[in-house]
């Protein structure tokens, strides 16, 4: 998609600091980081959000749900846990329309989030 601007990131056309990278994921540093490790993981391929990314059925989602795990490990963060968040439409404050998983850790989390 070329007004995406994660898509931009994944081709490479924007920089970013990247982590983790798969054939079909990246895992980049979030530039406003909401905690000690604060990394998103997309699809390098255009879906607009968790449901799309689900909808695919070609193994993608489950790529991604393992980048976020290897992200957490190479983190140093597996271990004393992590949050994997996917803000998902509007009501959920999703802002960058290509599908992301936050990676959260670092620190002790409060549950519920605001
Ligand atoms: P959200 O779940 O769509 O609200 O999260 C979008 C995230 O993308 C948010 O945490 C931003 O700080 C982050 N981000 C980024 O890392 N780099 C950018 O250029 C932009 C947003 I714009």
């Amino acid at each position: 998609m070329t007004d995406c601007l994660f898509c931009k990131i994944a081709a490479k056309d924007i920089p970013a600091s990247i982590v983790y990278e798969t054939d079909r994921t990246l895992a980049f540093r979030d530039v406003n980081p909401q905690a000690p490790t604060h990394v998103l993981v997309v699809p390098k391929e255009h879906y607009e959000n968790a449901a799309a990314l689900a909808a695919a059925d070609d193994g993608l989602a489950d790529e991604v749900l393992k980048a976020a795990h290897a992200v957490a490990i190479r983190e140093g963060i597996a271990d004393e846990g992590y949050r994997l968040v996917f803000n998902t439409g509007p009501q959920a404050g999703q802002s960058v329309l290509h599908v992301h998983g936050h990676v959260l850790g670092g620190r002790s989390l409060t549950w519920p989030p605001g």
